[in-house]
């Protein structure tokens, strides 16, 4: 009981030192789709975009602001840092059919 209290007290500490680590989220893109296709982040972390497709390459589009990335070949991938919250709904410049959704939160 004493170590587990002691543990505990340990995450406490950490958590209050480092209260808001920056984190890397990955989406793959596979069989035309973002997967996941809702993530839910915190300001400041950054979505690394990876495509696992064989042969297809595909983009990540932003209508606000107006931002779509360097087509991604398979292997590549692309990454932004969001830095207000809100949700987002993003899509593919090629290929409008797909679609995803980043909720940013404080
Ligand atoms: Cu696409």
């Amino acid at each position: 009981m004493r170590n587990l209290l002691a543990c505990l007290g340990c995450i406490t500490m950490l958590s209050v030192a480092f209260p808001s680590a920056a984190e890397e989220h990955v989406v793959s893109i596979s069989a035309y789709r973002f997967e996941p296709s809702k993530i839910r982040i915190r300001v400041g972390d950054t979505v690394r975009w990876l495509n696992m497709e064989k042969r297809t390459s595909h983009s990540v589009l932003f209508s606000t602001p107006d931002l779509e990335s360097e087509r991604l070949f398979p292997g590549e991938s692309w990454s932004r840092r969001f830095d207000s919250p809100g949700t987002i709904v993003y899509g593919c410049g090629p290929h409008p059919e797909m679609s995803g959704t980043i909720e940013v939160t404080e």
